[in-house]
């Protein structure tokens, strides 16, 4: 039984993830309006296309939210699923296919349950296929306990482009569902619009798109801009609707949208020569909000990444957890661990990058060592070859708990639930 050690390692963190700070309860028994920002990477926030903002009401969000810069997407071949994967569970998806779909009948001890056990109720809104990613099986596992799914709303031909109903009247038509369930509750808005391959009618394009090589690139921003207006339209309509005042609204994309292949559009977006090993891990970050009415917004700079999200939530929730299994750390909390792994090894620490054989520096992105050329392992930079190392095995560590847990289904033989405490 690999648990014992599996549990010594985790115990640490979750040593980590309960120390108190003044953020503790600060959310206590507000709902949680969870947003999943399709295809959202941090690149587009604080930034102009053809002169004009692309995220013109996330950027101005800043200012009175709780806003991590350097947030990681952790995701692999399972995409959104992949994220909600790890935001519910704190454990990592899988190297290779969804783990919605291979271990989706699993045992898990994920937020919804939870916060169940907490009184909240929890419901999930996303106008597709309820089978697609095999979310009407997995949401049914992990204890939510409604799906609104593509039969909730009424999608016409006017209000759909690319992959279905157009996130506007998404958000629109979301809003009575969300007025009608009980209090607290946890809720997650999947939006659509902004997804490969970024399709948009004329009506809806506040933006012009940019002059590449890449068609994907250039439709990429005015899609982004619609999500956007989107949001906006939905604050306001939870602020009418008497929603906002008693809710924390969490975003956070899901994943990135613009892949390898559109490099080169990339680079010359971005005035840069080309596109390196440093440059792809950095364009791996998306956004991650967290607003809570009321209170006053900050800007935090550490590295963080969607398997910090269970725990994090769950402390300004005022919910200990100290008998979870999961690999993320409360945001908050001071003295937390000092790299974030990617799913493929990559990985990023407070001062270094780690990618594909090749350590930078994260500030400089200068390239330090790298395992496969032995010229610069010989050079005067021998000394620093091995920063990187020692992370690499506590990386791989650290991932191969994670898969051991859910390829054995070890949750399975760990309650963790009974150690679940409130703040009283
Ligand atoms: C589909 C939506 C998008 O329901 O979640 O899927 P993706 O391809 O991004 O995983
Ligand atoms: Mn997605």
């Amino acid at each position: 039984n690999e648990m014992p050690e599996i549990k010594t390692y985790v115990n640490e963190i979750n040593e980590v993830n309960n120390q108190d700070t003044e953020l503790f309860g600060v959310a206590k028994d507000k709902n949680v309006i969870f947003i999943s920002l399709e295809s959202v990477q941090s690149f587009v926030i604080n930034r102009t296309v053809n002169g004009e903002e692309v995220t013109p009401f996330m950027n101005d969000l800043i200012e009175n939210s709780y806003y991590f810069k350097n947030f990681y997407h952790q995701t692999e071949q399972g995409k959104t699923s992949d994220s909600e994967f790890l935001v519910d569970n704190s454990l990592y998806p899988l190297p290779r296919g969804a783990v919605f779909f291979t271990h989706g009948q699993n045992e898990y001890n994920a937020l919804p349950e939870i916060l169940k056990n907490q009184g909240y109720y929890s419901a999930v809104f996303h106008a597709n296929n309820k089978s697609f990613w095999n979310r009407d099986v997995m949401y049914d596992n992990v204890g939510y306990d409604h799906f609104y799914d593509e039969n909730a709303y009424q999608i016409t031909q006017e209000n759909t482009i690319g992959w279905g109903l157009k996130d506007k009247p998404f958000f629109e038509q979301s809003i009575k569902y969300l007025q009608s369930l009980p209090e607290p509750y946890y809720s997650k808005f999947i939006t659509l619009t902004n997804h490969y391959p970024f399709d948009l009618g004329e009506e809806d394009a506040s933006i012009e798109p940019y002059h590449s090589n890449s068609k994907t690139l250039n439709q990429y921003f005015p899609t982004v801009r619609y999500t956007d207006e989107a949001l906006e339209e939905f604050f306001d309509q939870l602020k009418q609707s008497g929603q906002y005042e008693d809710s924390i609204i969490v975003m956070m994309g899901d994943h990135y949208g613009i892949s390898d292949f559109h490099n080169k559009a990339m680079s010359m977006y971005l005035d840069k020569d080309e596109i390196t090993p440093y440059d792809h891990v950095q364009l791996q970050r998306v956004p991650f909000f967290i607003h809570i009415p009321g209170e006053e917004g900050k800007v935090f700079e550490k590295i963080a990444g969607q398997i910090d999200v269970k725990p994090t939530l769950l402390h300004l929730l005022g919910i200990e957890n100290k008998g979870d299994i999961g690999f993320g750390n409360n945001l908050f909390a001071e003295e937390r661990k000092d790299f974030i792994a990617l799913r493929d090894g990559s990985f990023i620490t407070d001062d270094y990058i780690y990618s594909k054989d090749q350590c930078f520096d994260r500030d400089t992105g200068k390239l330090l060592a790298t395992t496969s050329n032995n010229e610069l392992t010989n050079n005067e930079e021998e000394q620093e070859e091995n920063v990187c190392q020692p992370y690499k095995s506590i990386v791989q560590k650290e991932l191969s708990y994670s898969d051991q847990i859910i390829y054995g289904d070890l949750l399975r033989f760990y309650d963790s639930k009974v150690q679940v405490h409130t703040e009283e």
